[in-house]
């Protein structure tokens, strides 16, 4: 096959690719899975002129497997084969278990970043499995069929003109062939060399040099896999590294989604199918995050837990250190301010460092000086066949307390008023990819609004955003990407088993941060199910065990009567849209609707309440005097009547609100949705929108009011 792509040589699957659908009885489904897919009754293979112009209109993708289900919308299946080739070299690729410290450079350790530009196919055969069954991992991606080139970090959907990459539901494959220092290379130096993923979307399967490395399950969350024995002995060589990702989303996955057969031969063509999601924001896929090589040595820092308290003008620092590769080795830690000069020293795996006067970590708008963070070094040394081996690790550190009563929300023993937002990571081209120049905007806009907060909705954000929520002093409440969990088998004891794995892993990754003030554990599900209470009891406590300094909530818009997981949260968190989808365009009912909200829930449970969604949609530059729905004026009413509640209940219970949203954001399409959801204070290319500047007014006013410093000048803050 050709190595260059023609423009649109990913669109239509070539009469060589659909040859290449994978032969019978490798990698294909089962005939339980295909009646659980719905499968229409078999039939021939279309041909590809059929399935372009079937496939040419949104979310909508040509079946030709013969009747077969799906292959590929459901991941497991075709690693079979691969599954036995991984346990034949001795690499199988489960989730690796550790600490999934991020990877940082210091005297111990290197790193090479993989972003740019990486060789990419999506997989377009019938039944999408043609990548599995021609081993597409086992040379270069080039030599198997056309490529094209695709930024990573980046989602794929938006990078071509093709209708049917952005829609696409399936396999698609990336490869990078890097060059690693001879250095990192030697079997003989004690060095480990790591591949890690900060997240890809949604199921992903990684090899080096054909062999698998990794497979993990789930995006927004990262991976990684030790790829010494497969790199080292080689220098010179490069190495290569293929993933395969694939979107599909079904009951079981978190979000959950499912496929749909159109079964109707006079309105659909044959074999036609449809992801359907019960979430409001495009399914973006692809490798979203950095991806980076990094090493240790071969003994090593594997994790770090720091967990802190402060009373008075004294704060203890209590650490646990876990190390892998031998029993052997002796820690010290060494607690340093900014100024670099040390405050405390420890040592062992587990202790306590003695702080006194600690500079608190403190919120944006807080303090002068907000996320104040201390660099714990961390020092690891281990005798291996007669070496003397380092290792040095160095975590920032902010000290801070969280507190909840049933009435306020307290950081550092203060009262702190959530006046923030609700995000997507989410802009136009790069779809859900990390972009530092898009990041570096969207924190001085959230400093120019005066938002001291936001929520990770709906799904946890890169590490990178997250390490500026601790440098600026924005408070977070990191949500796992439970959104859309709405039907029963979505509550059933297989999405439970998974939902407590995420939260693992989310809580691995975060658990360090002093940003991160509260877990969220999902967003509107069908919490008036029976199968609510079990479920959210279960993944709750599950957190609280992991991690039992922070509160833990899910965000609910379900009656507080008929609610079974709001027993089991710490902080209610409730969603509304009065006159926007309830009553619409009736501004006056908010005053009376949204004060018997909140009473309602707070004579129910006595806890705190965040009033963690509200807000309308406002297409810019569309104006109306008075105020309907969609204008900017509508936007802004609808907001003026919301604080006017919450100015009255901030008095008593209500600790919090968070517009949604920030920005405009993609969703699918639909007739509520004009080329997205419009509830943006910003718009999708950042700019404000009327109600951005109340937004602004009101959130400086609130924390002049609420600080607890003399008043904070707009015009003080140098960057605004
Ligand atoms: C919600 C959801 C959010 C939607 C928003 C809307 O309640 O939590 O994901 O985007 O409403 O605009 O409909």
């Amino acid at each position: 096959m050709a190595a260059a792509a023609p423009p649109d040589g990913l669109t239509l699957p070539t009469a060589k690719m659909a040859a290449a659908a994978p032969p019978d009885g490798l990698a294909l489904p089962t005939a339980k899975m295909a009646a659980a897919a719905a499968a229409p009754p078999g039939g021939a293979a279309l041909p590809t002129t059929k399935m372009a112009a079937a496939a040419a209109g949104g979310r909508r993708c040509p079946r030709s497997d013969g009747g077969r289900a799906p292959l590929p919308l459901l991941p497991l299946l075709p690693l079979l084969p691969l599954l036995a080739l991984a346990l034949a070299t001795g690499r199988a690729g489960a989730v690796p278990a550790g600490g999934m410290l991020y990877p940082r450079e210091t005297p111990s350790r290197e790193l090479k970043e993989l972003g740019g530009l990486w060789s990419f196919r999506a997989d377009f055969s019938a039944g999408r499995a043609a990548g599995f069954a021609q081993r597409w991992y086992r040379q270069p991606l080039r030599q198997t069929g056309p490529v094209i080139d695709m930024p990573v970090p980046a989602s794929f959907n938006d990078i071509t003109q093709d209708p049917n990459l952005e829609n696409y539901i399936g396999w698609v494959w990336y490869e990078k062939e890097v060059l690693l220092p001879r250095r990192w290379l030697q079997e003989d130096l004690n060095t480990r060399v790591v591949l890690r993923f900060g997240s890809a979307h949604y199921y992903s399967i990684v090899w080096v040099n054909g062999v698998q490395v990794a497979e993990h399950e789930g995006g927004h969350l990262p991976f990684e896999a030790d790829i010494s024995s497969i790199v080292q002995g080689s220098p010179g060589i490069p190495c290569r590294i293929t993933v395969a990702v694939n979107n599909t989303l079904t009951p079981h996955t978190l979000p959950p989604g499912s496929i749909q057969y159109m079964n109707d031969v006079s309105k659909y063509p044959k074999n036609y199918f449809v992801q359907n999601i019960k979430f409001d924001f495009f399914n973006y896929a692809g490798i979203h995050r950095p991806v980076m090589l990094y090493t240790t040595p071969s003994v090593y820092i594997d994790d770090i837990t720091v967990t802190t308290t402060s009373s008075e003008n004294i704060a203890m620092v209590q650490y646990q250190v876990s190390v892998v590769g031998s029993a052997l080795y002796s820690l010290s830690l060494s607690l340093r301010d900014q100024e670099g000069k040390e405050v405390a020293t420890g040592d062992g795996s587990a202790g306590e460092l003695k702080v006194l006067d600690p500079n608190l970590w403190w919120p944006y708008l807080m303090h002068e000086n907000p996320g104040y963070r201390y660099s714990l070094e961390v020092k690891l040394q281990a005798q291996v066949n007669g070496a003397l081996l380092e290792d040095i690790y160095t975590l920032p550190v902010g000290i801070r307390t969280v507190h909840v009563t049933s009435t306020q929300f307290l950081i550092n023993g203060k009262p702190f008023y959530f006046h923030g937002v609700n995000k997507h990571e989410d802009a136009d081209i790069r779809g859900k990819g990390l972009d530092w120049p898009l990041v570096m905007k969207d924190f001085n806009l959230l400093r120019w609004l005066g938002a001291n907060s936001f929520r990770t909705s709906h799904y946890p954000y890169a590490e990178e955003i997250m390490d500026l929520c601790d440098a600026y002093g924005i408070v977070v409440i990191d949500e796992c990407p439970g959104v859309g969990i709405k039907t029963a088998e979505s509550f059933g004891n297989k999405s439970l088993q998974h939902h407590l794995v995420v939260m693992e892993e989310l809580v691995r990754r975060d658990k360090n941060r002093p940003s991160v003030v509260m877990w969220s554990v999902a967003n509107e599900p069908a919490s008036q199910l029976p199968a609510a209470a079990h479920y959210f009891k279960t993944v709750i406590a599950h957190t609280k065990a992991l991690d039992p300094s922070r509160p833990v909530t899910f965000v609910t818009e379900a009656n507080n009567a008929l609610d079974h997981g709001a027993p089991y949260v710490d902080v209610i968190c409730v969603n509304s849209y009065f006159s926007w989808y309830h009553d619409p365009g009736h501004l006056e009912v908010i005053p009376l609707q949204l004060m018997t909200q909140f009473e309602n829930w707070y004579k129910t449970y006595q806890k705190p309440i965040i009033q963690s969604e509200y807000g309308a949609d406002s297409i810019p530059g569309l104006h109306s005097d008075p105020p309907l729905m969609f204008s900017e004026e509508y936007q802004k009413a609808l907001l003026k009547e919301y604080h006017s509640v919450f100015d009255k209940k901030r008095k008593e219970y209500v600790i919090g609100e968070l517009i949604w949203n920030f920005a405009d954001f993609m969703t699918n399409q639909g007739t509520t949705r004009v080329l997205g959801n419009k509830k943006g204070i910003f718009t999708r290319q950042r700019q404000p929108k009327s109600a951005a500047f109340v937004l602004r007014e009101r959130y400086w006013k609130i924390a002049n009011e609420s600080s607890c410093l003399p008043p904070v000048i707009k015009s003080h803050i140098h960057f605004l």
